[in-house]
């Protein structure tokens, strides 16, 4: 049973608002990956809320859940920081969440706003990778800078970042290899990679987008702690939320990282990538 229909399972019939019920409601939440202190202040906040208001009715109860979920959402700016040209977005996460399909829809979205978009192959781990991104660089109408398979992924960002400001690009999207948050050295070139462009871009807008998809559970929270520390994160994107799975662990991110998510990934496909509507995204949980 997934956590919608638990939650309806919570709720079912006419809803007698006792402990029982406070109960039911925190379990359902923790089932739904929305993690152990979400659900618990969530519970928090909804007793309070049904005291304040005299909330009664099924309807009444889900409003006022819905509300403090999405006010948990609410954590900052969910745009793009591009303000300067070039601006650059790196993409980081753990492997195969869909960091470089996020990165061809996200090319061609700021390409169809009239943006110069520029690629960089910065996953030199495999030669498939950077086939991959250029293969999207085609679809969505933009310049890549690559090179061959092993090359260092610093050395090709560093080729991109002197690109973009010689063809007065933009924004440069920064395709990363996939790694595991607990593998020091590989979280230690991502280090290196925010260092790269500090120093060759010092004034541009930086966006670091930890890409996770909407099967991770629980351990989406630590995944995100350890990328916040290595990179520091200024948003999520929320992948293949066109499956059946909700994602709810960023709920738990975004409030204690504080980092709001900023899109949302709703199918392999160009346009299936939109801007996160935090009141659009707690309708389906709840
Ligand atoms: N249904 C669906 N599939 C997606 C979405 N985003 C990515 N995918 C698919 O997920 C798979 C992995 O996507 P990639 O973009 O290659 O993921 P990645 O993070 O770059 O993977 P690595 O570079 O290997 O770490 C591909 O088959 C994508 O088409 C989405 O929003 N919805
Ligand atoms: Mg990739």
């Amino acid at each position: 049973m997934g956590f919608f229909d638990k939650l309806k399972k919570a709720f079912s019939g006419s809803i007698k608002l006792d402990e029982d019920f406070f109960e039911a409601m925190e379990e359902t939440l923790i089932l739904g990956d929305l993690g152990v202190s979400v659900a618990t202040d969530a519970v928090e906040q909804l007793r309070t809320a049904i005291k304040k208001e005299h909330l009664q009715t099924e309807e009444e109860v889900k409003d006022a859940l819905r509300r403090i979920l999405t006010e948990m959402l609410r954590v900052g700016d969910t745009a793009l920081d591009l303000s300067t040209r070039p601006s650059v977005v790196m993409m980081i996460g753990v492997n195969g969440v869909g960091k470089t399909t996020t990165i061809g829809k996200l090319g061609y979205r700021l390409r169809s706003e009239g943006k110069k978009v520029l690629f960089c192959a910065s996953d030199t781990f495999r030669a498939a990778a950077a086939d991959q991104l250029e293969i999207w660089s085609q679809r969505a109408g933009v310049d890549i800078v690559r090179q061959s398979e092993g090359s260092d992924p610093g050395a090709v960002l560093f080729d991109a970042m002197q690109a973009a400001k010689a063809r007065h690009t933009d924004v440069v999207l920064v395709d990363t290899a996939g790694r595991l948050h607990n593998k020091q050295n590989l979280m230690n070139e991502l280090s290196k990679l925010r260092k790269i462009v500090d120093r060759e871009a010092p004034e541009a807008a930086k966006e670091t987008l930890l890409i996770l998809d909407a099967t991770t559970g629980q351990n989406g929270l630590i995944q995100a702690k350890q990328f916040q520390e290595t990179a520091g994160l200024t948003g999520i994107v929320l992948t293949k939320l066109d499956g059946t799975a909700k994602g709810g662990i960023v709920v738990a991110i975004a409030r204690e990282l504080q980092v709001p998510v900023k899109f949302i990934g709703v199918g392999e496909g160009m346009e299936d990538l939109q801007p996160f509507d935090a009141e659009a995204y707690v309708r389906e949980l709840v």
